[in-house]
């Protein structure tokens, strides 16, 4: 069976890092490790949430982990809450990083940085991406790796040039969520730099955005690699995923904007996965 590490907070609410990750890479079959950074009442878009940070907690269990020897085919961090924790999660990576390692930069989105996070951060943060194989930002968390303006109207010759930049920080692939190349489409462009080669899915876009679909796009891309998928397999069932989660949501009359429907997107994506 296949393992893999994910570091990431526990939101108890909001469904986004480490209740999005476990459940979507469980679903595809892969044992998951956890390292959860901090328990959060809820996520930070709802107001007076409440943030317990268990750093300190972070390297005793590496250093158990260690001793049992235990392995992972790959390893992967969301959302970290400060400077302290991405050396933790270098750590994580030069311990654990024998397979693939993934770091998904979750600061900001819509070209703001979310509350708590600092360029400062963001720095630090573009240094750490120097260890991954596959970084993963959106487009607002690309503008501040890379410390340029957020864009909303840009073309494909842009996105190529971020792609290159992003590889330049030292990682192998990247992948830029949320690209819209065409009004009514979006998706996701990607580059190995190893291979000199770019590759995209793009797919009608669904009316609305939602909270915590990078983290389930992330999710379910490193499910699809470590089950064997292609880059741009994996590319495609991530983004039909998150479409689906997000389709499903607009379907409930009541549904609020805290996170996706992905829990009755799981069967479709078990579907992809076999395809
Ligand atoms: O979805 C990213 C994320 C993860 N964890 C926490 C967050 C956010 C985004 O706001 O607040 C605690």
């Amino acid at each position: 069976m296949k393992k893999v590490a994910t570091m990431q907070d526990i939101s108890c609410v909001g469904k986004c890092s480490l209740t999005a990750a476990l459940p979507v890479l469980s679903a595809m079959g892969i044992e998951t490790a956890v390292l959860p950074t901090a328990v959060l009442s809820t996520h930070t878009m709802f107001h007076g949430f409440t943030f317990h940070d268990l750093t300190n907690e972070i390297p005793p269990i590496m250093d158990h982990w260690q001793k049992e020897h235990f392995h992972f085919d790959a390893v992967y961090t969301g959302y970290l809450g400060s400077i302290a924790q991405l050396k933790d999660a270098a750590m994580l990576f030069s311990r654990f990083g024998t397979g693939i390692r993934m770091a998904d930069p979750c600061m900001g989105d819509d070209g703001r940085l979310y509350t708590g996070f600092t360029e400062e951060f963001a720095a630090k943060m573009a240094d750490f991406c120097r260890l991954a194989d596959i970084i993963v930002p959106n487009m607002t968390e690309a503008s501040f790796l890379l410390k340029i303006p957020y864009r909303k109207e840009y073309d494909e010759a842009y996105i190529k040039d971020i792609l290159r930049r992003l590889t330049s920080l030292g990682c192998r692939a990247a992948v830029l969520t949320g690209v819209s190349l065409q009004k009514d489409h979006i998706g996701a462009y990607a580059y190995d730099r190893e291979k000199d080669h770019f590759t995209f899915y793009f797919d009608k876009k669904e009316p609305a955005s939602f909270h915590g679909t990078g983290d389930l796009f992330a999710a379910a891309l490193l499910g699809a690699i470590v089950n064997g998928r292609s880059f741009a397999q994996s590319l495609k069932i991530a983004c039909c995923f998150v479409k689906r989660s997000i389709h499903l949501t607009l379907a409930e009359k009541d549904h609020d904007l805290y996170g996706v429907n992905f829990e009755q997107a799981i069967p479709y994506l078990i579907h992809l996965l076999k395809e």
